[in-house]
């Protein structure tokens, strides 16, 4: 790809006079935006280009690429709910049994307790486990919506002052150039409020805007494209599963003409500016069992009206007031600021220049909150595989939910870096799973409650996959945890009413059935159970142990919330037979299996056993140190390389594990081997779950709160000597604001949204501390070791100075 970096002279446009001056001199009028991603080329219009080089926008519900060509534009778009597969395809089973298999369960674990470990495929066998496959075919994949095409036939290929933005904090991509002594300016969002993707082309010069506008959609569905009032419709089934689908794009004109063309393409001559307003539906219901709706033309329509009668202007004013709410909440400043070269130069001298590197670290950081507010707002469905941006018919991984992982890091981010709200299409999406997952619980394994496997799509597929990976009935209970922890973070009492408790009850009402007494200890564990995607099938692997140990402990938190002693009750029983899956083997490491078997040479990217350190909270060096001592061994032999999620993970286990350096390497690995110049984490190939998995990682540096007390720079790198964050939530329903200097905290602020004891944990509170209110009134508070403690008012604000030089 060639580079072209600013250099020689810019043309810029001053009024209707152009003035050339030095590239230099522009550069240095031009502030550097903290949050911005900028490049001096369009994205290639290919594959390749879009993955590596397109810029994201989304409103949750639905995502647009921008490549920003300059005679040929294309902005592919997206919409969560259209899926190949499901229940329009003949003989979808959501993954259970066709007929029921009595007495395979025991058989296989008979032949476990014998033999130990064995084949996974024994066990899929045996089981009869039955994705809906051939090749997917019944499970599905996410689909490519289409393309917005624009083609503007008096424009040159190339044009001068070239930039394709996208601003992270107004939540704007953008494309501006000079062609002919024309500027022109581009300007794309996607807006939640108004449910649309809202384009404006504009020209400074009078008359100056002229293109065609189409929207091509890939061959796999019916289409028919009509064109009338500037409204482009394109419309039809997808062959898969006949699910109907509508785009409609309005195109709307200032000066010039507009004709709608009878191939459904709209042309539009001698503008003085454009606003293109895109809108998608499909007739997707997320309910089980036809995940049937209405035709989407209705509901699409009104919205596509209301959005063009709003006008620009009130469209975008709304978006960024929107936007602002969500993306200003965090702010942080690890020092230095942005260079004013593109971003893929940035990217691929990272490590060169510490004040580029710590603003890049920053941009990177925001980043993963700018993804998940484009990609997951309530409403919709949860984050995918890549979000909610799929340029394929056949994309990685179906562009599925993966859930012995990859949507769990999803949503890592979201409580912490205070956008909790954001992961209520995560809650909704597991709520969904009980209902199929009843009836995966009952025919499979004869048990109450309701069980998930590895994968889902999104149309309840809870049965396993025929893939040996594939068996981890533990799903369900890892992503109850999740929901439990949104009420330590909120303590909204609503919600661990009416959603976290019964969810959770319902998830352990499975494991009640599924577990089984191990006849060498007589403790309760997993089995088939194995360590995802590695090793054998056996009784109790480490993984499954330990989010059975959280869901139980967390039952039982929960039940005594709720004043349920018989719950709490039987999760205390529970918990005191459940083997905890912590052991630690004979090469000094944190097992992986129940049996000491783990090999030291293994590297493999899941390292699952370390769930108890993250995102668990049984191991930790604060509390358990040989525990945590053996963790470190285990990460160790895997090694620092991995997959961009499987790096993004150990960024948050060596912050957990208190080694800021460790974790600033894992951020500086995942940047220079697994980032791609649109700062998309890549597996490869592009998988969005390693940007969350990083926003979250440095958040962990940051501020940890999962063991009690909120423990403040943990794990802070020597890389980042000083730096100021504010909007750090932490659980108890705390903000948090932190402000360091060489390497050592110097300030705190507080707010309480909901009162009662804080207790903060920093080495720096030793040497003396001042807590002073809002009002600036002393605040009495206790001293325990590293740690001080005091009360807070709903509501309240308050500063903790640290007093005592060093
Ligand atoms: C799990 C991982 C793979 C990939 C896939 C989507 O199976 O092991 O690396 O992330 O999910």
């Amino acid at each position: 790809m060639k580079r072209r970096l600013l250099a020689g002279p810019i043309a810029l446009l001053i009024g209707s006079a152009l003035a050339v001056v030095p590239a230099v001199q522009a550069q240095a009028g031009r502030a550097a935006e903290p949050y911005t991603l900028w490049y001096d080329e369009p994205a290639p219009d290919t594959n390749e280009g879009w993955e590596t080089r397109s810029l994201p926008i989304g409103n949750g519900a639905m995502g647009a690429a921008v490549f920003g060509g300059v005679r040929a534009e294309r902005l592919q778009f997206n919409d969560k709910t259209l899926w190949t597969g499901g229940p329009g395809v003949p003989d979808y089973t959501y993954g259970n049994w066709d007929t029921p298999r009595p007495g395979a369960l025991e058989a296989i674990r008979e032949r476990i307790w014998k033999e130990g470990g064995i084949s996974p495929n024994d066990v899929l066998a045996a089981l009869g486990l039955k994705s809906d496959t051939p090749r997917h075919r019944r499970f599905g994949a996410y689909q490519s919506f289409g393309d917005v095409r624009l083609a503007f036939p008096d424009l040159p290929e190339q044009a001068g002052d070239y930039r394709r933005r996208l601003d992270l904090a107004r939540g704007v991509a953008g494309v501006s150039f000079t062609a002919g002594g024309v500027r022109h300016t581009r300007e794309y969002f996607a807006s939640a409020p108004a449910g649309v993707v809202v384009a404006r082309l504009a020209a400074d010069r009078p008359g100056g805007v002229a293109f065609t506008a189409k929207i091509a959609v890939p061959a796999n569905r019916s289409a028919t494209a009509t064109a009338g009032n500037g409204r482009i419709t394109v419309k039809g089934a997808l062959t898969s599963n006949q699910m109907a689908y509508e785009a409609q794009l309005q195109v709307l004109t200032q000066g010039g003409t507009r004709t709608d063309n009878p191939d459904g393409t709209v042309t539009v001559i001698g503008a003085d500016s454009a606003v293109l307003i895109l809108g998608t539906g499909t007739d997707y219901a997320a309910d089980y069992p036809t995940y049937k709706g209405e035709d989407p033309h209705a509901k699409l329509t009104a919205r596509v009206d209301a959005a063009a009668r709003k006008g620009y202007a009130r469209l975008l004013a709304a978006h960024r007031a929107d936007h602002a709410a969500l993306f200003d909440r965090v702010r942080l400043d690890l020092g230095g600021s942005l260079p004013e070269i593109p971003t893929d130069d940035l990217l691929a001298g990272y490590g060169t220049d510490p004040a580029a590197d710590r603003a890049l670290e920053r941009l990177f950081y925001q980043y993963g909150r700018y993804l998940l507010i484009a990609s997951s707002r309530p409403g919709s469905l949860p984050a995918n595989l890549q979000g909610v941006w799929n340029l394929h018919e056949a994309p990685p991984w179906q562009s599925d939910y993966h859930l012995n992982i990859n949507l769990q890091m999803n949503y890592w981010p979201a409580e912490m870096t205070n956008l909790a709200e954001l992961a209520r299409p995560l809650h909704d999406y597991v709520d969904g799973l009980r209902e199929p997952g009843r009836v995966t619980a009952k025919q499979m394994y004869g048990a109450d409650g309701w069980v998930a496997h590895h994968a889902s799509n999104i149309f309840g597929h809870t049965g396993a996959w025929d893939h040996p990976a594939y068996f981890f009935p533990e799903s369900g209970a890892w992503l109850s945890l999740q929901l439990y922890d949104h009420y330590r973070f909120t303590l909204d009492e609503r919600f661990l009413k009416r959603t976290a408790y019964p969810i959770m009850k319902e998830t352990a009402r499975f494991w009640l059935d599924f577990l089984q007494t191990d006849p060498r200890d007589g403790k309760l564990v997993s089995i088939p159970s194995r360590s995802p995607e590695i090793g054998p099938s056996t009784a109790g692997a480490a993984m499954s142990q330990q989010i059975l140990w959280h869901l139980f402990t967390d039952l039982r938190e929960a039940a005594q919330q709720m004043d349920d002693g018989r719950q709490a009750a039987a999760a205390a029983d529970v918990l005191a037979k459940l083997d905890p899956g912590l052991r630690i083997g004979k090469w000094g490491q944190l097992q992986e299996w129940k049996e000491d078997i783990d090999d030291p040479a293994e590297t493999h990217r899941h390292v699952s056993h370390l769930f108890s350190v993250h995102p668990g909270r049984q191991v930790s060096p604060r509390t358990t140190p040989e525990l945590a001592d053996a963790a470190k061994v285990s990460l160790n032999a895997r090694t620092d390389a991995g997959t961009g999620w499987s790096k993004a993970w150990k960024i948050n286990f060596w912050a957990r594990l208190l080694d800021g350096d460790r974790a600033h390497k894992l951020l500086r690995d995942q940047l220079q081997t697994s980032t791609l110049a649109n700062l998309w984490d890549t597996h490869p190939p592009f998988q969005i779950d390693g940007n969350f998995g990083a926003t979250s990682g440095m958040t962990e540096m940051l501020l940890q709160s999962h063991l009690g007390a909120i423990d403040l720079l943990p794990a802070l790198p020597a890389a980042w000597p000083a730096g100021r964050v504010d909007g750090l939530r932490a659980r108890g329903a705390h903000t948090i604001g932190l402000t360091w200097a060489a390497g050592r905290l110097s300030e705190v602020r507080v707010t309480s949204e909901r009162g009662g004891a804080v207790k903060l944990r920093n080495d720096a509170f030793r040497g003396g501390i001042r807590i002073t209110t809002g009002h600036g009134r002393p605040v009495a508070h206790t001293m325990e070791g590293d740690i001080v403690t005091f009360r807070a008012r709903p509501g309240g604000d308050y500063r903790i100075v640290v007093t005592a030089p060093r």
